[in-house]
Parts: structure tokens; sequence; C-alpha cells
């Protein structure tokens, strides 16, 4: 008789893979929560649309974004920034909903960030080919506090490279319910999400949505 305990896709458990000092990927870690985290994306977005900004340089972004929290990020002719009101309907953000912080402070404090309290949840919607170059998060006052990003919907490759541009970066699946943090000495590398391929999803459909969490301010 088989008495696999952990077969289930839903009650699989939670593993952890170092990347580096200071970076952690927590495979499966929001699985249970997808579900719920995809309706509150849904909610958020009809009060703070999905949009694809403008960079400085002119060129759209193929990544649609919208955010929650007191601050949102932003990007326009004039530069990468953070605003506490949405250039779209001149309003604040969308509060930030508790099972984002609960699950954010979790993941960090489980990656060794205790206390993390983030005020800003960047959402991020991949299309099919959507992609998104080599970045640095550097917008934030601070780099003291590390980011913690959720993967839901279909799977794509994240870049994860060093703290110079040019530095070799690894490849790493990332797939519904996997969270990424990051901090420390690895808080300013370079990352970056590849072409994500089509592959319906069963909750997201034809999209991906990743979460990324910070402390602005
Ligand atoms: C993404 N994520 O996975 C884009 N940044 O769609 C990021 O740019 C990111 O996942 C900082 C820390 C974790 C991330
Ligand atoms: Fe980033």
């Amino acid at each position: 008789m088989n008495l696999e305990l952990f077969d289930d896709f839903d009650t699989a458990p939670v593993t952890s893979e170092l990347l580096c000092d200071g970076a952690m990927v927590l495979r499966r870690f929001a699985l249970q929560d997808g579900k719920d985290l995809l309706a509150a994306v849904d909610a958020i977005a009809q009060h703070a649309a999905f949009r694809r900004m403008e960079t400085p340089g002119g060129l759209r972004m193929s990544v649609a974004m919208t955010g929650c929290g007191a601050y949102g990020w932003i990007s326009d002719r004039s530069g990468y920034r953070y605003d506490s009101v949405d250039p779209l309907t001149g309003l604040a953000w969308p509060r930030m909903p508790h099972l984002f912080l609960e699950l954010a402070r979790r993941a960090a404090a489980q990656a060794g960030f205790d206390g993390f309290e983030p005020d800003a949840c960047l959402i991020n919607r991949y299309e099919a080919g959507a992609r998104l170059s080599l970045h640095q998060d550097k917008d934030e006052r601070s780099f003291d506090h590390p980011i913690v990003s959720l993967s839901l919907g279909m799977p794509a490759v994240f870049l994860f490279g060093g703290l110079q541009r040019a530095d070799r970066a690894m490849r790493i699946p990332l797939m519904h319910g996997d969270a990424v943090v990051w901090g420390g000495p690895a808080r300013l590398r370079y990352h970056g999400v590849l072409p994500v391929k089509a592959s319906p999803h069963p909750l997201a459909g034809d999209c991906r949505i990743n979460l990324t969490f910070r402390k602005v301010t």
C-alpha cells in the first residue's frame, strides 16, 4: 500500500532552495492561497487597472502592471518612482489585502528576514511573449529590507544574475505558488524574466501574475 503523504498537488510540502547568500526560492509557498490571491488581484484591478507603462526611453513595457498598498511603482517618460497616487485615477492605490501582508511577512521570515513590513505590492501581469529585461530593484529608499516575490498562473523562467549587468545569470523556473525572497547581500542583484510561453493555467488562464512586496519608505 502506498502511504505517500505528499503525493497530492495541494498538500505537497514547501521546500526551500538557496540561490546565493541572501536569496531563496520557497517552492509551493503560496499554493494553497493561489485562488484567493488571484481573486484579490482581480478586485484590485477593478480600482487600479493593469496598464502597460512607458519607459523613460519611450518604449512600452510588455508586462502590464498595477499595485496596492501605500505606494505604487510608476514608470513614464520622466523616469521610475513610487507614488502614493495612481496616475490613472488620481486616487490612492487599493489597500493591501491582509492575506498579502501575512504571506509576505511569513515568506520573509522563513528566508531569515524577520520584521518585514511591506508598504507596496507591485502586481505584474504577463501574457504569452511578455518579458522583463535585466534590472535592479533600486527605487526604494533603503536596501535594508528584502523583496518578496510570489508567482501565480503560467510558469516562467526567472533570470537571476549578479551585481553587474554583465554577470552570468542563473535560470530559475518559477511555477504557480512559488515564492522568491531576497535581501541582504543579494538585494541589488540583476534579475529579469524570459519571454513567457503560452500554457494556460487552470486558475489564472492565459497569464502569469507576479506580486512583489517591497518596503519603499
Ligand atoms: C517577476 N520580478 O518575477 C518580476 N524583483 O515577474 C521581479 O522583478 C523581482 O521577482 C525583485 C525581487 C523579486 C522579483
Ligand atoms: Fe525586480
